[in-house]
């Protein structure tokens, strides 16, 4: 059903599900603001919430666009600095499995995303239905590479089988896009990844990987918008 979605459909799942996880956020918070259009309509409103009056909240952002956004509409925003914990971080993804396996990083945020998701105490990731899967791993695991590494790289993760392509600027192609750390994005074709542990380990051992795609055991709960229903769910 998922796939059949038109975009008007899913962009109303993905609003749902984003002023559902406003509820989540109490006045005071230091709030983490993820990246991608659900995390857009999160931030969007949350700053619609502080013009109101409705809340006082501090954050900081997984992305310089998300960081603009949010200076736009009036969140403001703290300076990474030692010690910083966040109550709450919203944030999308771009596949869900059973026990809120992730993949991230589809919009090349993941190093910052996953750096917030580590700082906080409450990981809340919200998604439209077509990010619901059984397995990870039809949406290519992104990466993120220092430049230098990059040759080395590809040939690690196409001998564990990740058919790996290095992501295209399409506003400056035939250009590489780039991380907002400058660093370069690679994308893995593993089709399937039934050992998702067991590929972060191998991924994390290759050197250049600056981080990848694979959230796990960082998600608390899931705001999953499907058609009128909002599913919430737990690992
Ligand atoms: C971000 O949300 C990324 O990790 C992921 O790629 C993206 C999903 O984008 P969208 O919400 O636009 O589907 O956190």
């Amino acid at each position: 059903m998922a796939a059949s979605l038109n975009q008007a459909q899913t962009d109303k799942e993905k609003q749902r599900a984003a002023a559902q996880a406003l509820r989540w956020v109490s006045d005071g918070m230091l709030v983490g603001l993820g990246s991608g259009s659900t995390a857009a309509y999160f931030i969007q409103l949350l700053g619609d919430a502080l013009r109101a009056g409705q809340l006082r909240v501090q954050a900081t952002a997984t992305s310089l666009a998300s960081e603009a956004l949010a200076r736009s509409v009036g969140i403001a925003l703290v300076e990474p600095r030692r010690g910083l914990r966040f109550d709450l971080t919203v944030d999308g993804a771009d596949e869900i499995a059973p026990q809120l396996a992730l993949v991230k990083g589809g919009g090349g945020a993941l190093l910052r995303e996953k750096v917030l998701a580590t700082a906080s105490d409450y990981l809340l990731i919200i998604t439209d239905s077509s990010k619901l899967v059984p397995q990870l791993g039809r949406f290519p695991l992104p990466l993120e590479v220092v430049p230098f590494a990059l040759p080395w790289v590809l040939d690690a993760v196409a001998q564990l089988g990740g058919a790996p392509t290095v992501r295209i600027d399409q506003k400056n192609a035939p250009q590489p896009a780039l991380s907002d750390q400058g660093n370069l994005l690679v994308d893995c074709h593993f089709n399937s990844i039934p050992d998702p542990a067991g590929l972060a380990v191998q991924l994390q051992a290759i050197p250049g990987i600056v981080e990848h795609g694979l959230f796990l055991g960082l998600a608390r709960a899931a705001i999953v918008a499907q058609g009128e229903e909002l599913l919430v769910l737990r690992p």
